[in-house]
Parts: structure tokens; C-alpha cells; sequence
């Protein structure tokens, strides 16, 4: 395993930081994540995550659908923890130019982030499905069944469900910063679900740091590969 010197290291020999993160970068925070033992695939539900997080079941079962989510998406009293504060310190220390996240929690802003590309969009921005209108995710929360509209529309998150497609400009953004980084670190996400393997895969920089508890199947490309707790790990780092 590598030592935590190596990656404070590398840090403060880098200008252009890019972090690359997914849902285990707030199981700290308490949001479970899906493939980790205490994660949302072990749990008992009907039907797995990856369904009822759908855009089949939004359409079709809005109500079950409503049900999981609020039950398991709005953590909303969720802090973040110190990976998502020193990756915000950094930023303001003008080390880091962007965070790319796979999560819909907002807790990178939260702590302080300013530019956060949210592949998979955010709980905290809802909009009606027929005029538009905006709401935030207390709204959500304070509703009971299929959230409705003043006008009758139904109110969906704007968060990317399986078989919907990914915003092409905020991929771009993420492209972009990950072509201009010099050190990427990849942490808390098992990389087996689209986008996030392929922004690996295609990373062509000299360094990447892969940050993640369980194994994943980019370990071997990883010039530096941390097998911790990314809170954990990122609380010994020195900004
Ligand atoms: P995942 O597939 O559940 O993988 C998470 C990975 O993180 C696992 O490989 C774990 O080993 C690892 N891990 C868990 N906790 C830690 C930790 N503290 N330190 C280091 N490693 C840890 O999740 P992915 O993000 O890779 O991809 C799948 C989905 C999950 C994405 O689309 C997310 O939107 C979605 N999701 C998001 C949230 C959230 O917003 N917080 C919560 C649950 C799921």
C-alpha cells in the first residue's frame, strides 16, 4: 500500500489537480454507496438500485420510484467529510481546477467547490416535467407520493437516470479538465459504470492516483494506488 507522504508528495508537486470521484467519497458523510458490503445492492429492496433509479421506472412506477428515492437519495442533513473539504481547499489554494463527480449529493459544494462537474446531475434541482418550473430537494423531501407541480406536471430530479443521457457540455467541461491535468486521482468509485471507466481509460497524463477500498479494474494503470478510506487518507493531507 502507499504511503500517504507519496501522495502529499505529489500533491504539492502539482498545479493543475483534477479529482475524479465517485460515491465512495461520501460514504463518510453516511450516504451508503451501491457495490460496497453495506452498500444499496446488499440491502433489501424489490428490485435492485440500477432499476428503480431508471428513467423505465420513473415513467412507469413514479410512486415506488419516489419511495426509494426519498428513502435513499436525499440525505440531505449529509456533511461533508475531509476529502470533500481538502479537495475544496485546494481549489481555493489554486492547486486544483476542477472536481468530477459521479454523485448527485452536492456535497462538494457544500464544502466549498466551486467547479464541480456533475456527470450524473443533483438532487438539489428538480423541474417540473411540464412548464419547467424549478424546485429544491427540501421541496421534494416535504412531499408525500409523486411530487407534484402547481400546474399538475410531475416534478423529476435533474439527476441522470440509467438510460438517460449524460449532458454533453458537462462532459466536455470534464474532458477538458482532465486533458489539462497534471495529476489526476481517481477515488472512491468501483469504475465499472459509464462515463467514469472511459475518462480513465483515456487519461493520456503522466500521473494518476487511484484512491478506492475495494479492487477495481483499472488498479494496474494506476501510478499510485491507495487501497484507504478517502476521508481518512485525505484528512492527513497538508494544503
Ligand atoms: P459504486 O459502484 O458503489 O462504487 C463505490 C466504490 O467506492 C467501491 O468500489 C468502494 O470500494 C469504494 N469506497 C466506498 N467507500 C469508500 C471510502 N470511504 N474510501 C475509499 N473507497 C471507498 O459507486 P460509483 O460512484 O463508482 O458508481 C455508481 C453510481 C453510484 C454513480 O452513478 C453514482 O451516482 C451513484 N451513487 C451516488 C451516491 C451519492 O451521490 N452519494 C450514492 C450512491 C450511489
Amino acid at each position: 500500500m502507499t504511503d500517504v507522504r507519496v501522495l502529499q508528495q505529489l500533491i504539492d508537486q502539482s498545479r493543475r489537480i483534477v479529482f475524479f470521484g465517485g460515491a465512495g467519497v461520501s460514504t463518510e458523510s453516511g450516504i451508503p454507496d451501491f457495490r460496497s458490503v453495506d452498500g444499496l445492492y446488499h440491502q433489501k429492496y424489490d428490485y435492485p438500485p440500477e432499476t428503480m433509479l431508471s428513467h423505465d421506472f420513473f415513467v412507469r412506477h413514479p410512486e415506488e420510484f419516489f419511495r426509494f428515492y426519498r428513502d435513499k437519495m436525499l440525505p440531505l442533513q449529509a456533511k461533508p467529510n475531509p476529502a470533500h473539504q481538502k479537495l475544496a481547499e485546494l481549489e481555493q489554494a489554486g492547486k486544483l481546477i476542477a472536481v468530477i463527480t459521479q454523485n448527485i449529493d452536492g456535497l462538494h459544494q457544500k464544502a466549498g467547490s466551486q467547479k464541480v462537474y456533475e456527470l450524473h446531475g443533483s438532487v438539489h434541482r428538480n423541474y417540473c416535467t411540464l412548464c419547467g418550473k424549478f424546485y429544491d430537494a427540501g421541496f421534494i423531501r416535504n412531499t408525500q407520493g409523486i411530487p407534484r407541480c402547481d400546474c399538475g406536471g410531475i416534478i423529476k430530479p435533474d439527476v441522470v437516470l440509467y438510460g438517460e443521457s449524460l449532458d454533453s457540455r458537462v462532459m466536455e467541461g470534464a474532458a477538458r479538465a482532465i486533458d489539462q491535468a497534471d495529476l489526476l486521482i481517481v477515488g472512491g468509485t468501483s469504475l465499472v459504470v459509464y462515463p467514469a471507466a472511459g475518462f480513465v481509460a483515456n487519461y493520456r497524463g503522466e500521473k494518476l492516483v487511484l484512491i478506492n477500498r475495494d479492487p477495481t479494474p483499472y488498479d494496474s494503470r494506476a501510478d499510485y494506488l491507495f487501497r484507504d478510506s478517502i476521508g481518512e487518507l485525505f484528512s492527513q493531507i497538508q494544503v
